[in-house]
């Protein structure tokens, strides 16, 4: 049987940095306010950089760090939901830029959970034995959909890329488990990139409103009711317990989340890394941005076993069971 081994872990992020102050010039609020309520202070926007550049960063990243040739590499995934086009995708542009003329490149849209659906994807291939590894990358830039009229969510979010390189491997390793699911009829509250079905020959005008929206409210309330059991029942399943895990990464989208997921997994507090101070809300750039960041402080080594777990937009929720 195989696995999936996580081999190296990169990221790429925009250098301007954004502070909470910055954004109280523009609009309506103050860093008391953003940062008591979701425990963000910075994040980092775009300069003019796309999210096909950054995540080629992150590509480019990975090949040195895990020493591979771009010609042996099999399968490029990136999860985003702001890509530069609709199309090409954006992993056939990541493709094209670092010459991996071998792999087969294809985007998901599965917005916060969309690094857990990549990898999951991924694993599956490499399970199956169709390919030997893969690059998996969350990639976004949200700042370019933000509506920064909106106090409510333009003080969120941030812009972002990260990922990882797994490799085929015959070692009980890498994922472990998985708990995934979606809840599309509540979809609408957490929307971005409307593209209206405008044509010659109907009335419909072609005039989006492609900002993101955030009924926060109710995706506040979901993330609450279905994170700790989906990782509950991820941990049932796979016959862990709480003592069993290194450490919880979760989705980076507001630090009372992760709070009231602790209190409800009884799971403590010091488990759960966070980072959204310094990078906001990056969607599906936040959990790979914070692995890149664990295994750079040392607070992911090998051997170490962890749950990662994505929710938001769709709305999707993932969580998976890891060992490095
Ligand atoms: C998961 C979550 C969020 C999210 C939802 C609401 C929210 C983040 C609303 C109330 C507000 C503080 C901020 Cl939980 C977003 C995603 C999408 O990635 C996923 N913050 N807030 C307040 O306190 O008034």
């Amino acid at each position: 049987m195989y696995f999936s081994k996580i081999i190296a872990t990169g990221a790429c992020v925009p250098d301007m940095i954004v502070t909470n102050d910055d954004l109280a010039k523009i609009v309506d609020t103050n860093d008391e306010w953003i940062s008591s309520r979701s425990g963000i202070k910075r994040r980092h926007f775009s300069k003019g950089e796309n999210t096909s550049d950054i995540a080629t960063g992150v590509a480019k990243e990975l090949i040195q760090k895990a020493g591979i040739d771009p010609l042996d590499i099999d399968l490029i995934i990136v999860a985003s939901v702001s890509a530069d086009y609709t199309t090409p995708s954006t992993a056939c542009l990541v493709q094209g830029n670092i010459g991996a003329v071998n792999a087969v490149a294809f985007d998901v849209g599965a917005a916060c959970s969309g690094f857990i659906f990549g990898l999951s994807i991924a694993d599956k291939y490499i399970k199956s034995g169709v390919y030997k590894n893969a690059i998996v990358i969350g990639a976004e830039v949200l700042s370019k959909y933000l509506d920064f009229e909106d106090r409510g969510t333009c003080v969120l979010f941030g812009d972002g890329a990260a990922g990882v390189f797994v490799e085929r491997t015959e070692e009980r390793t890498g994922l472990l488990a998985e708990e995934m699911g979606s809840d599309g009829a509540k979809g609408m509250a957490l929307t971005g990139g409307h593209s209206p079905a405008g044509n010659a020959f109907n009335d419909v005008t072609r005039q989006a409103k492609r900002e993101l929206y955030m009924d926060g409210r109710a995706i506040f309330d979901f993330a609450t009711r279905t994170v700790p059991k989906s990782v509950k029942s991820l941990m049932e399943k796979a016959g862990v317990t709480v003592d069993d895990l290194d450490f919880v990464l979760p989705h980076q989208a507001n630090s009372r989340i992760v709070e009231i997921i602790s209190r409800k997994l009884k799971i403590p507090m010091d488990k759960f890394y966070m980072n959204m101070d310094e990078y906001g809300n990056t969607s599906s750039a936040s959990i790979p941005i914070a692995l890149n960041e664990m295994v750079e402080k040392g607070i992911i080594k090998e051997g170490s076993v962890g749950v990662l777990t994505g929710f938001g937009a769709g709305l999707t929720w993932g969580s998976m069971l890891i060992k490095f």
